[in-house]
């Protein structure tokens, strides 16, 4: 049997430019992405698994540096029993100014080259690992399986990989019928942040911490074996925080305690470690201001961030002097004399005021 984590997208040196939350947090979450790489490697050397699968984007080459790189050759070389396999992505490139080349490696890691797939045998456990490095930034054409021939079928056979498999896209389109073709027992893939299963034997790990809130939800490694061609794998949640979107419906009977409240109870995820967004709709009181909100509730939260969809509650005096002579101004009055202590009355007029002025606009 072989033992393997599969993993990728870490995204090491990422600065969080272009972010929500602010320049104190995106250091923080630099220093947290080299963290959790090196939980990974621990967690590879605590399950004495044979095999470290990095499908790619392991660090960010623009931000990248020689010590950074350094640090990385360094981090593996504390492992030095585990097999390191990876196949450069778009972000860690390895063209001829890579920083993959410009350390010596320990005999351990494996840095597969960008002209063809490439493959590398481990006669005592048994297992094949193929992989290919992108060279540039881009790959638009995919023509690397047709000269790959047949794999040895008494032997684990297993392809690293960075590409796109839902587009045919400029990031190394990949076909799934030519994947299974293959005749692999896994294929572990690169790329798509969200960790899924794409055939019984192919997935993407997803990243292993997300980066911002268009990666929502749990994040994730593959720790998998092959015990006599049988495949098994889990995701194992690995992400030390998690961007959340959560949204909060508020309605105009509620005081400015009852909206803290109602966030404050969120029952998803941890409001000390994970980055919130609320999204908050219906109608709110007049009175009652966002930032306010935003300013209280933000020592209950590591991170959070109001997005007000909210509508205005009417100013039905207002409204109704404006609107006399018309249909609105004369449903304001017959439900004002129904009685507007009334919740159900209330709420009646509160429907039927949404689609009149709607109808107007
Ligand atoms: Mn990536």
């Amino acid at each position: 049997m072989i033992k393997f984590i599969h993993t990728g997208d870490l995204h090491l040196g990422l600065r969080f430019k272009n972010v929500s939350f602010g320049q104190e947090k995106a250091i923080e979450r630099r220093r947290e992405l080299w963290s959790t790489f090196e939980r990974i490697v621990n967690y590879a050397k605590d399950n004495e698994v044979d095999f470290l699968l990095i499908a790619g984007d392991l660090f960010e080459e623009s931000y990248f540096t020689i010590s950074d790189i350094t640090r990385v050759r360094d981090t593996f070389r504390t492992i030095e029993d585990i097999n390191i396999i990876i196949s450069a992505g778009n972000h860690d490139f390895k063209g001829k100014n890579s920083l993959y080349n410009r350390v010596e490696w320990t005999k351990n890691v494996t840095i597969f080259n960008n002209q063809e797939i490439q493959r590398k045998e481990f006669e005592n456990l048994n297992t094949v690992i193929y992989g290919y490095s992108w060279d540039s930034v881009e790959i638009r054409e995919n023509k690397l399986f047709s000269t790959l021939g047949k794999v040895d079928d008494t032997k684990n056979n297993i392809l690293v990989i960075h590409g796109d498999i839902f587009n045919n896209s400029n990031y190394l389109p990949l076909n799934i019928q030519e994947l299974k073709n293959l005749n692999m027992d896994y294929i572990a893939l690169g790329h798509i942040h969200k960790p899924q299963i794409i055939f019984d034997n192919i997935a993407y790990c997803g990243c292993p911490e997300p980066l911002d809130f268009g990666e929502l939800g749990e994040r994730c490694i593959i720790e998998g074996s092959i015990d006599n061609k049988k495949l098994g794998f889990e995701f194992i949640p690995f992400s030390k925080r998690k961007f959340l979107e959560v949204e909060i419906k508020i309605n105009q009977y509620m005081g400015y305690p009852d909206i803290i409240n109602n966030i404050r109870n969120i029952s998803v995820g941890n409001r000390e470690i994970d980055f919130f967004r609320i999204n908050l709709s219906g109608f709110i009181q007049r009175n009652i201001k966002i930032e306010d909100l935003n300013g209280d509730l933000k020592d209950n939260f590591y991170h959070i961030e109001l997005i007000d969809n909210t509508i205005l509650d009417y100013d039905l005096e207002q409204i109704e002097r404006e609107n006399k002579d018309n249909i609105i101004g004369r449903f304001i009055i017959s439900m004002k004399e129904k009685g507007l202590d009334n919740p159900i009355v209330k709420n009646a007029l509160y429907y039927g005021l949404e689609l009149l002025l709607e109808e107007r606009e």
